[in-house]
């Protein structure tokens, strides 16, 4: 690690921050500002929950309801699925790199004011299940939110096949008043509706009920567009060739203890990653980056 662990921290002269915490649950925590934004990262999970830019509601949504307990995931905020999306048999939901707490490496606050912190997943006893492989997480603050997760293989002769997602939570003003574009023509798979394949003949996505797709071979640009709020909230991703959309709606909210009955009105996840038939076979050796740069701009 390049930095102190406890106190404020920046390089000389550097105008990024960075402050070292006990957050919710007592749980460890980095706050970071920059002088465009602020950040929120917990070490359970290389959890990001927060991302504000100055003079913006916050773009990512927190469960005012969240559990900030060890060993059990946070609701909002930007959960790292990984190395499998959903449900597997035996095993949790979304894989065990949400709930380990993950070793910070760096911190690294850039001249230009941006701040970058990395994150590895330590060795763990689920993890022994898979071929042997390491996961590191990038998160870059500025004027934008970057993210990127590096997976290697690290076998000398296995093929390593995993899912990995990066289900961002979004701050919406009104999900009745908003819409998703970038979807159009995508095939998808509707979790709603027991996993048929539909295709999305909607030029732009809005949502008047329980909404749980994964769209496939989905590598475009997808943007959030939200009037009340003026903004429109663009999710930019390389190596990613899936993405999911999801909120809950009324009855599925209700069976979340971690999450409010109303809080489906201003939230949406639009996740990028690789699932399902897209999961990825990584040679012996190779590396594979799933990069997503969430950015804000004003909608007129
Ligand atoms: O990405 C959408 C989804 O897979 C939904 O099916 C939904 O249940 C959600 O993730 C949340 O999962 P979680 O395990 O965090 O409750």
């Amino acid at each position: 690690m390049t930095t102190s662990q406890s106190g404020t921290t920046a390089a000389p002269g550097a105008l990024g921050r960075v402050t070292f915490l006990d957050g919710q649950g007592e749980l460890p925590m980095l706050e970071i500002s920059t002088p465009w934004s602020s950040a929120a990262i917990y070490l359970q999970g290389a959890h990001v929950t927060q991302f504000k830019k100055k003079d913006e509601p916050p773009m990512l949504f927190l469960s005012q309801c969240s559990r900030f307990v060890e060993g059990q995931p946070i609701r909002g905020g930007i959960p790292v699925v990984f190395p499998w999306f959903g449900q597997r048999e035996g095993l949790g939901q979304h894989g065990f790199a949400r709930v380990k707490t993950w070793d910070l490496k760096e911190v690294a606050p850039a001249p230009d004011g941006s701040v970058s912190v990395r994150f590895r997943l330590p060795a763990c006893p689920e993890a022994s299940d898979f071929t042997p492989f390491t996961a590191d997480y990038l998160v870059t603050v500025s004027q934008s939110l970057t993210l990127q997760l590096v997976i290697t293989n690290q076998s000398n002769d296995a093929e390593f096949t995993f899912e990995n997602c990066l289900h961002s939570y979004f701050e919406v003003s009104d999900i009745t008043a908003i819409s998703v574009s970038g979807l159009n023509g995508l095939n998808y798979l509707d979790k709603v509706a027991h996993f048929v394949e539909q295709t999305e003949t909607n030029e732009t996505l809005r949502i008047a009920s329980e909404v749980d797709r994964v769209y496939q071979n989905a590598t475009g640009t997808v943007e959030i567009l939200d009037p009340r709020f003026g903004r429109i909230i663009r999710i930019e991703k390389h190596g990613s060739a899936s993405t999911v959309v999801w909120n809950p709606w009324t009855a599925k909210s209700r069976q979340m203890p971690d999450f409010g009955d109303e809080e489906f009105e201003r939230m949406i996840c639009v996740e990028a990653g690789n699932v399902a038939s897209n999961s990825i076979s990584l040679p012996p050796g190779a590396t594979s980056t799933l990069t997503v740069k969430l950015a804000t701009e004003t909608l007129t």
